[in-house]
């Protein structure tokens, strides 16, 4: 794509929207604004239960994820943060890692704890962590809990995620409310543990690992949980979290009435929870979510500042850095897109019952080709005009191949 290509379709949108009054100076800095954190478990080959294929070159410890992340920042400019999962990814000198993401140009997200697997622990999670019947279990996982949030203070992290696996995989195996009830007692152990400026992420999500029920199944169980915590924990949303065809659209707008929405994993999915490249199966509904995420803002119902985002897929035959790539296009070409959405026509069209014009306004913005504006955005933030290309033609993985070898494995999902 040759500079002058992109100056023609910039020419030609900026013309387009200026007819309609919009004036794409303001766009641009709000497309360059936003940003979205990566997740250090992203970096290698996610696999599946049927088997693993390595990528090669994949960062073998935390300087190495940090730096594929600083990579990605340089590139797109679209994202400043990291998320870090813990034990994955425990620190050995804090205060090294702050300097070596701080000359990144990175800065650390919200902490994930893990109680899903056991790793070296002193009791096993096989029964559950926070929600087990056994209380010694529940107290060891709320002990790590406050443990993540240590390791998150010395890294000027400000939230901490909670997805549990915790759930039982046959009728009669767990009690619901006792299950219910002793999770919500470890979590406020945790609350209680967190600094004031600190918010708590909770995420839910319908089955699996455990194929009967989960004790957070979704964000109305997420949300009255929260509720009982207080106003600094909020629900989580990650896409992939949802029965096929649920309207995360409309819980993201019930979120955020209630100011109850804490943030997103972004990815997408076909089936459940796939974790596959955000905006490749359902891109129209990453656009609604985000329309309703704009509309949500902008008349008071929460602040956008309040909202946390971040990808969360795994990779499986893909190289991940051009995965995360794509990732923060496709979530850009969302946000742009539904920043085009006429909202004043449309509160017409709802209030005149005009079903036929308000799809109109949707589909106006929807189909509106964004990609000069997302592009401009980068190049004016100093990222790279088509960072993919430049990854490739750079050569980019081969280099990493020869320097942290072909059988090179991250730890993660
Ligand atoms: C498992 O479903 C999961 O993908 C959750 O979404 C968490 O956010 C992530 O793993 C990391 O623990
Ligand atoms: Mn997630
Ligand atoms: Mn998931």
């Amino acid at each position: 794509m040759s500079t002058q290509f992109h100056q023609k379709s910039l020419a030609l949108i900026a013309e387009q929207l200026s007819k309609k009054g919009t004036d794409i100076s303001q766009l641009i800095s709000q497309i360059s604004a936003f940003q979205i954190a990566a997740p250090s478990w992203a970096l290698g080959a996610g696999g599946t239960r049927f088997g693993r294929f390595s990528i090669g070159g994949e960062p073998r410890n935390l300087e190495e994820k940090l730096e594929d992340i600083g990579l990605l920042a340089k590139l797109t400019k679209r994202t400043d943060a990291v998320s870090l999962h813990i034990p994955w990814d425990i620190p050995q000198d804090a205060e090294a890692v702050n300097q070596k993401a701080a000359s990144l140009g990175i800065g650390f997200d919200a902490m994930n704890s893990n109680t899903f697997q056991d790793y070296g622990q002193a009791l096993s999670y096989k029964m559950g962590s926070l929600s087990n019947a056994d209380s010694s279990v529940r107290a060891q996982a709320v002990e790590h809990n406050l443990q993540v949030i240590d390791i998150g203070k010395s890294l000027g992290s400000k939230g901490l995620t909670v997805w549990l696996a915790d759930g039982s995989n046959f009728p009669g195996q767990a009690h619901f409310r006792k299950a219910l009830q002793w999770t919500m007692e470890s979590l406020k152990e945790i609350y209680a543990g967190m600094p004031s400026d600190w918010k708590l992420l909770l995420e839910y999500k319908p089955y699996e690992p455990n194929f009967y029920h989960t004790v957070i199944p979704d964000w109305g169980t997420s949300a009255l949980i929260c509720r009982q915590l207080g106003d600094r924990a909020k629900v989580l949303v990650d896409l992939g979290h949802h029965l096929p065809n649920t309207n995360i659209e409309q819980i993201v707008a019930t979120l955020m009435h209630q100011n109850l929405l804490a943030g997103f994993h972004f990815n997408d999915s076909k089936y459940g929870d796939d974790d596959l490249s955000t905006g490749s199966i359902k891109p129209y509904q990453l656009f609604l979510i985000f329309c309703e995420l704009i509309g949500g803002s902008s008349d008071g119902a929460q602040a956008w500042d309040s909202i946390s985002w971040m990808i969360d897929a795994s990779h499986n035959v893909k190289d991940p850095i051009e995965d995360l790539i794509q990732a923060l296009e496709a979530i850009s070409q969302a946000y742009a897109k539904a920043l085009l959405v006429d909202r004043e026509k449309l509160t017409q069209c709802q209030n005149e019952g005009d079903v036929v014009g308000a799809q109109e306004v949707l589909q106006e913005a929807f189909l509106t080709d964004v990609r000069a504006l997302v592009r401009e955005a980068r190049i004016q933030s100093g990222g790279e005009a088509d960072p993919l290309a430049f990854y490739r033609k750079e050569k980019i993985r081969e280099k990493l191949i020869n320097k942290r070898g072909k059988n090179a494995q991250a730890s993660g999902l």
